[in-house]
């Protein structure tokens, strides 16, 4: 087991992703292309190594995932435009600075047009709803300085839907009375502090759920009774750092349980030691040893789950040391 986080060697496995055109696993994959593409630049920043894939070739993928009849992105070319893809667009967009080749108004026009009665936001026309949804669209609005576009009665209705989703262990669910998952935890979570609305968290009893994910072995997993997972490194330590209570989880034992997630020949990391390594753990392993601060990385913004830099200079940064955290309790 290895007592560092590889970079050079996860910096190779991410520029390798896409030499896998001959196997069928790549074509499977098509629906979370763009996601994938967000969660490799995303960690490649947070590695120091924004450049290791190239920017033209990046954004023209991107533009050429747009589906001009619904005035949004699609995960892949001549895919069908949806809430998920789109807010990679926009990230992958905003982190290569090329925010400027949207079309804010379509876009803008897309997002609003998938809240529901209710204030929950669907995925897409065909209308799944999902607190992800709302986190997706709140996110996505925020970083194409629209926010202001959901004033009034369209942001009171999302948080209402949201304070509707709470349950009385002071987690989130997917939907109205839903069981809380550390997913679902952080989208509500980050949602809430983008709409400058944590005080509708109940803190110490999240805070406490939270802590409660640690296992034995140092991993968190997603709610009780379940298995341990890298992913949960960031979906549960996001929503503890946007409360100020990264310290209630064992740092030490949690760094290690990730780096031992790694493969140390071909690089990547897992959900859990000795599996099959993919973007998506490697890159929320990553967020994880991030938030936890080990030396080296870059910070991540928990709540846009992008470089803290890239959202400092947007002016999208949120006070936690000040401002917001006076008013919790
Ligand atoms: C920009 C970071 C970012 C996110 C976009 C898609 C999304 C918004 C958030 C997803 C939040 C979420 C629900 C994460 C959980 C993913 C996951 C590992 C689900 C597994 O669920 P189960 O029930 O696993 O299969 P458990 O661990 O409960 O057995």
């Amino acid at each position: 087991m290895t007592s560092e986080l590889l970079i050079p060697l996860h910096v190779k496995y991410i520029q390798s992703l896409d030499n896998h055109k001959d196997d069928l696993a790549y074509h499977l994959t098509t629906h979370l292309r763009i996601n994938g593409i967000y969660w490799g630049l995303t960690s490649l920043c947070i590695m120091g190594h924004q450049d290791a894939l190239p920017r033209e070739e990046m954004i023209d993928f991107v533009m050429s995932c747009w589906d001009e009849k619904a005035g949004a992105f699609g995960p892949h070319p001549d895919h069908d435009a949806h809430l998920l893809s789109t807010l990679s667009a926009i990230q992958i967009l905003a982190t290569q600075k090329a925010l400027d080749r949207i079309d804010v108004k379509r876009v803008t026009d897309f997002l609003l047009s998938l809240q529901t009665a209710s204030g929950v936001f669907a995925g897409d026309r065909f209308g799944e709803t999902d607190t992800r949804f709302t986190y997706c669209a709140v996110n996505a609005l925020s970083l194409l300085g629209q926010l202001g576009k959901l004033e009034g009665d369209r942001k009171e209705r999302a948080i209402e839907h949201i304070k509707q989703c709470r349950n009385f262990d002071g987690g989130f669910g997917s939907s109205v009375g839903a069981e809380s998952h550390a997913g679902q935890i952080f989208v509500c979570v980050a949602a809430l502090a983008i709409l400058d609305r944590l005080e509708e968290v109940d803190v110490p009893t999240l805070a406490w759920w939270l802590s409660e994910r640690q296992l034995p072995n140092g991993g968190l997993n997603g709610r009780p009774e379940k298995l341990e997972d890298v992913c949960y490194s960031f979906w549960v330590l996001s929503a503890m750092a946007i409360l100020d209570k990264v310290t209630w989880i064992d740092a030490e034992k949690l760094t290690s349980f990730i780096l031992s997630a790694q493969d140390t020949e071909g690089g990547g990391i897992a959900d859990r030691p000795g599996d099959m390594v993919d973007v998506f753990h490697t890159h929320f392993g990553v967020a994880g040893l991030s938030l936890l601060g080990y030396p080296g990385l870059e910070d991540l913004d928990p709540v846009y789950c992008m470089p803290a830099k890239l959202i400092e200079e947007m002016g999208l940064r949120k006070q936690w040391t000040a401002l917001e955290r006076r008013k919790l309790p």
